[in-house]
């Protein structure tokens, strides 16, 4: 009789690096499953390390998404920037991610230089193939391939899926052999309340435009499960300037029951159930600088 022995569990971190809008989150939701992470056109819109778990066979991915690198500023990107680094550090695999379609910019080539210095190999992951030409990766490969290690390269589309089950199956083989991290059904570290009010976030990057989303905050103050099932939100978008909160409040109102009807709707969609949502929009002054 032949005895067989179970696979051994593994269990790891792996980072998503890259630029400001590389796709990082939106490659999270992909390879999570669920959408756990928002995601807009614009630059910078994760503000926090935020983690997304998956079992892959025998292994319990722990996914890092990290806000994009860039050069900061503000002591709110000062904060970014080190909470995307921090990410990077504590995993067992980087993976960065380069926008196929934009190449190497100023931002991927700070952030090059700045893995350089710290001698690590990364995963690299050409994102947005859905975007290029096939000769044109292959250039833009060769190219990356001389500005650090990187082992594999894989050329996917987070968007569409292309190269992302490669992705996971690579990942599932080589973090280390270990135990679980956490539960088998755990799929993120973010509390409801925080993803419910990153959704809130999310349409006011979609629907507001130049300073307004970079000097919003939102956070759910309440929240309430009903006996008919249903749930009850009050979040509060929290801008600087009381000139801010007229542009979210909108003529009449209106922006700011158009931003709280997609939010709803999207937060029906990730909870399945009924949600009342209340939204208040308060200034407080300076909460970049704290
Ligand atoms: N065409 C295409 N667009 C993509 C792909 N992946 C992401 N995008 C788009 O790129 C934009 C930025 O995506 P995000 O996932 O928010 O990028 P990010 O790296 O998390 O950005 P920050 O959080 O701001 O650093 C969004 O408009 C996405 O829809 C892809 O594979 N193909
Ligand atoms: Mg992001």
């Amino acid at each position: 009789m032949v005895e067989t022995q179970p696979e051994p569990t593994r269990c790891g971190y792996v980072a998503l690096i890259g630029a400001p809008n590389s796709g990082k989150s939106t490659l999270l939701n992909r390879l999570i499953g669920h959408k756990l992470a928002i995601v807009t056109p614009k630059a910078q819109t994760t503000r926090n390390r935020l983690l997304g778990i998956a079992i892959e066979s025998a292994t319990q991915i722990i996914y890092v998404d990290t806000p994009g690198i860039f050069a900061p500023r503000r002591r709110l990107d000062r904060a970014m920037v080190t909470a995307a680094w921090s990410g990077a550090a504590d995993a067992d695999e980087n993976l960065l991610l380069v926008d196929a379609a934009r190449g190497i910019d100023e931002d991927t080539r700070r952030l090059l230089g700045a893995l350089r210095e710290r001698g690590r190999r990364s995963i690299l992951a050409l994102n947005k193939i859905d975007l290029v030409r096939r000769d044109r990766l292959l250039g833009l490969a060769a190219a990356l391939s001389r500005e650090g290690r990187f082992d594999p390269i894989f050329m996917i589309s987070g968007l569409q899926g292309d190269g992302v089950e490669d992705v996971k199956h690579h990942l599932a083989a080589c973090l280390p052999t270990g135990p679980w991290l956490f539960p088998e059904d755990q799929l993120s570290d973010a509390s409801e309340r925080l993803i419910a009010a990153e959704v809130t976030r999310e349409q006011v990057f979609l629907q507001l435009h130049q300073e307004i989303p970079y000097a919003s905050t939102v956070e759910t103050e309440q929240w309430e499960d009903r006996p008919d099932g249903s749930v009850r939100l009050e979040q509060v978008i929290y801008v600087q300037r009381p000139g801010q909160r007229a542009i979210v409040l909108g003529e009449g109102g209106k922006r700011i029951k158009s931003i709280g009807a997609r939010a709803r709707a999207e937060l029906e969609r990730m909870l399945d159930r009924r949600v009342h949502l209340f939204l208040f929009v308060k200034v407080r002054e300076n909460w970049v600088e704290v």
